[in-house]
């Protein structure tokens, strides 16, 4: 692809550029100099450095930037990627309204260009509406906090039915690290760590520099890691150990090696008595564990007992030792997630490294003021009355962490709540991120009124009232605290490369637009005018003694403060100390973990396991249209081990049906020595059937639709208190066409 090499102009054989020719044509002659931006990544969370080379208005090249905690000089496929996603032909480009009132994927929406006054003006007209004729409750914003100024748009209006895709992905964890350690963090602090314990996170291949790198250097120091999974991984291959473990049963394993180092005492004593709730508990703790054995855990995971036995042992004294909790298998994969993530935060725990170095530390950052404290409401915002749709609420310790529940979301509106959900908003959210995303279409249909926020045409879109063209992270103003790799503050710049194309904008202007129509008093400020976006990172960075002001900021890019690590010995819980047993979870939880199985387990009808996974070139449902990525992943396929494959008659390329309770998908099977000879797997991110998506659209299968999505009961009976989506807990039967 041209469009990664610094190469020279544009020509018509760069085909991106070619689309958007008269896109710069309009925009007036082209500056001859060339300029180097720097900004931040934002395809996915550690948001690396980027240096980007602009010429002649037209960005042509992003690199990373030497120094940059998180990435250190390198972008990932994903992000290096970045023009493909900026100079996308198929970008939303203008607001849109429907004309064809038949909501379906397959449906031809009969697009109208209209103005964003228009566009505002109608959804703030619908939403006032459905708000004051049927309650707060009737209003569904499926978004994450993409901007400040968009949540303080949800509070400012009492939004009760916020949902995200928490518990997809990370709320289990964020459940028990508040009340094991006080809160959740993401440091992994690989490079000071002597023994890495990984149950599943292929954190190679899965692209985070930051966290791939740390692990290199982890190696370089001489550190031990060790890795169970169901299939034979990048993770796996840089591994000195690799396991490979039945889906769903880390759990098993993780309580068996508390066992171990329990009743050998092998814990770290100076922490575990001075800093944790150990003593406390004592009799209770050690009761609770002691049938976990590890002769129990091997007829459960298929890890021989005496290496389950050797690697606690391992653990507990070649450290400091980390047992990374991240997010999938840990915290959604399976109906056991929560109590997985609880074991493993209490290993962690035991090793002494909750808030050390070469353990799970909180953040080292600079304390940015957020809207609130720069522009106080004048009064409180409304409290959030009525009904949850996706029932989060019955979770009450997921729902104070919250986040989520896509899960439950379709449920709540088709079975639940039917009618009660009047008009919704999807913000950088897609029906494809969902488990059974064709319940989510139906739910969707039975809504009054939609509109979608998003850079690309997806699947969404197609069902959309108002389609509302947004700008993308290279055209964007913010500030970045790292988190991923922060012994001490860093905080980088994020500044367009390019002024926004098209009539696309940013999620500030849309929080913004839509509190000075429905809650006009939280978005003045005392001295009547509206509050506006680049005086509250003026502000930001101004009372954070970051800079004099975003523009000065811009000049230097990068804020670095030099402090020492000092570790915690007080942590944020009532008492002070780490919890290894949680009084907290009593009530609505299980203040130790038990052994919970995953929610499916094979059977005559469905003999298989079901696997997804992200691969390392896409991020999940966002990049498949991006011709970069694409070229590398156009597709997905069924992997299956080729002794499973051969029982089953079917050669590579086959066309194959892996079917579960609830669906069934086909696809040509591919055939590899890395997977258990009882599982499948998917990758996820592939099967958009929108036909605006030129690239995508038609390409591939939904992973998700043999998922099978939950009730919020569902949930309560599995004792699944930290709302895990059980995103790949399904199993299945696999056949040739
Ligand atoms: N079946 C199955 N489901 C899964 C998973 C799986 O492995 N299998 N993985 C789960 C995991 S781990 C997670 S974290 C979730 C995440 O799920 P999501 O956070 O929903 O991520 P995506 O699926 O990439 O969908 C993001 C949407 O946001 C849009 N978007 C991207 N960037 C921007 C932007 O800058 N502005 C706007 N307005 N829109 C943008 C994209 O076009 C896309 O439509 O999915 C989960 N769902
Ligand atoms: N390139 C890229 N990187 C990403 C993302 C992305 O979209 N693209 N998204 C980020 C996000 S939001 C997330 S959540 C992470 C997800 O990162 P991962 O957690 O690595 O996610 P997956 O790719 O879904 O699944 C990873 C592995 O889990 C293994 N696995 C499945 N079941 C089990 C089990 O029962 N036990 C064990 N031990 N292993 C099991 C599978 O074999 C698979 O190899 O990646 C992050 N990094
Ligand atoms: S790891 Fe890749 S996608 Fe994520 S922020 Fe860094 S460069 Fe961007
Ligand atoms: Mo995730």
């Amino acid at each position: 692809m041209q469009l990664v090499s610094a190469g020279g102009a544009a020509t018509a054989a760069d085909p991106l550029l070619a689309a958007l020719n008269g896109y710069f044509r309009a925009a007036g002659p082209a500056a001859a100099n060339e300029q180097k931006i720097l900004t931040a990544c934002g395809v996915c969370s550690p948001n690396c450095g980027i240096t980007a080379t602009v010429r002649d208005g037209v960005a042509r090249f992003l690199e990373g930037v030497s120094g940059d905690f998180s990435g250190d000089g390198h972008l990932c496929a994903k992000g290096a990627a970045g023009l493909g996603y900026l100079y996308d032909p198929d970008r939303l480009k203008y607001p849109m309204k429907r004309t064809n009132p038949r909501r379906g994927l397959d449906e031809d929406p009969g697009w109208v260009r209209i103005t964003w006054q228009e566009a505002l003006d109608t959804m703030a007209e619908r939403f006032n509406f459905y708000r004051t004729t049927y309650g707060d409750e009737s209003l569904l914003f499926v978004s994450g906090e993409a901007h400040p100024l968009l949540a303080r748009f949800f509070r400012s209006i009492g939004a009760v039915n916020v949902v995200n895709h928490w518990d997809e992905c990370f709320l289990t964890d964020s459940v028990v690290m508040r009340w094991t350690v006080g809160g959740k963090t993401w440091v992994y602090d690989f490079e000071e760590s002597k023994y890495i314990l990984l149950f599943g996170w292929d954190l190679i291949a899965k692209n985070k520099i930051v966290t791939a790198q740390g692990m290199v250097r982890a190696k370089e120091k001489g550190a031990k890691v060790v890795f169970f999974s169901p299939n034979h991984t990048v993770t796996a291959k840089f591994a000195d150990e690799w396991h490979s473990i039945r889906p769903g049963s880390d759990l098993a394993v993780a309580l068996a090696m508390i066992h171990v180092i329990l009743s050998e005492n092998l814990y770290n004593r100076e922490f575990v008595s001075s800093l944790t709730n150990f003593s406390e508990y004592e009799n209770q703790i050690r009761a609770h564990f002691q049938p976990y054995t590890p002769e129990w855990a091997e007829k459960l995971s298929d890890i021989p007992a005496a290496v389950i036995a050797r690697i606690a042992r391992e653990f507990a004294t070649q450290g400091p030792a980390i047992a990374p909790a991240h997010k999938k298998t840990l915290a959604a994969n399976y109906a056991n997630a929560t109590q997985l993530s609880f074991a493993i935060s209490i290993l962690n725990i035991l090793a002494g490294t909750p808030d050390r170095r070469g353990g799970r530390y909180f953040p080292r950052t600079v304390a940015i003021p957020g809207d609130e404290a720069i522009y106080p409401p004048p009064n409180p915002f409304p409290a959030p009355q009525g009904r949850r749709v996706d029932g989060r609420d019955k979770l009450p310790l997921a729902n104070t962490a919250a986040g989520g529940m896509f899960s439950t979301l379709a449920d709540g509106m088709l079975n639940k709540h039917p009618g009660m959900i009047r008009g919704a908003l999807f913000y950088g959210y897609t029906v494809l991120g969902f488990p059974q995303p064709m319940q989510m279409v139906e739910a969707l249909k039975t809504v009054d009124f939609l509109a979608v926020m998003d850079f690309l045409p997806n699947d969404t879109v197609q069902l959309a009232d108002i389609v509302l063209p947004s700008t993308i992270y290279l055209e964007g103003a913010g500030l970045v605290s790292r988190v991923y790799r922060a012994p001490i503050p860093q905080v980088q710049v994020r500044q367009p490369v390019v002024p926004a194309l098209f009539e696309t904008r940013s999620p500030a202007f849309l929080g913004l637009e839509l509190g000075k129509r429905m809650a006009p008093d939280y978005f003045k400020k005392s001295d009547g005018a509206w509050i506006n976006p680049n005086e509250l990172l003026d502000e930001q960075v101004k009372r954070s003694g970051i800079a004099e002001s975003f523009a000065e900021f811009r000049k230097i890019g990068t804020y670095m403060k030099e402090q020492p690590f000092t570790p915690r010995t007080t942590f944020n819980i009532p008492g002070g100390k780490c919890q290894i047993y949680v009084p907290q979870f009593e009530k609505d939880g299980e203040p130790l973990p038990h052994w919970h199985p995953k929610r499916e387990e094979p059977s005559a009808e469905y003999p298989y396991y079901y696997l997804t996974f992200i691969p390392g070139v896409h991020k999940r449902n966002t990049t498949q249209n991006n011709r970069i990525l694409h070229e590398m992943m156009p597709t997905n396929a069924a992997i299956l081990n080729p002794a499973l494959a051969r029982k089953l008659g079917v050669a590579e390329g086959a066309m194959v049906q892996v079917r579960s309770r609830v669906g069934s998908i086909e696809l040509p099977a591919h055939l590899s020595e890395s997977m258990r000879p009882d599982c499948v797997m998917v990758a996820h991110g592939f099967g958009h059937r929108s036909r605006l998506l030129t690239a995508a659209g038609g390409k591939g299968v939904r992973d998700g639709d043999i998922v099978p999505s939950q009730s919020i009961e569902e949930c309560i009976a599995a004792k699944n208190f930290g709302g895990s989506a059980c995103i790949m807990d399904a199993v299945v039967q696999v056949e040739p066409v």
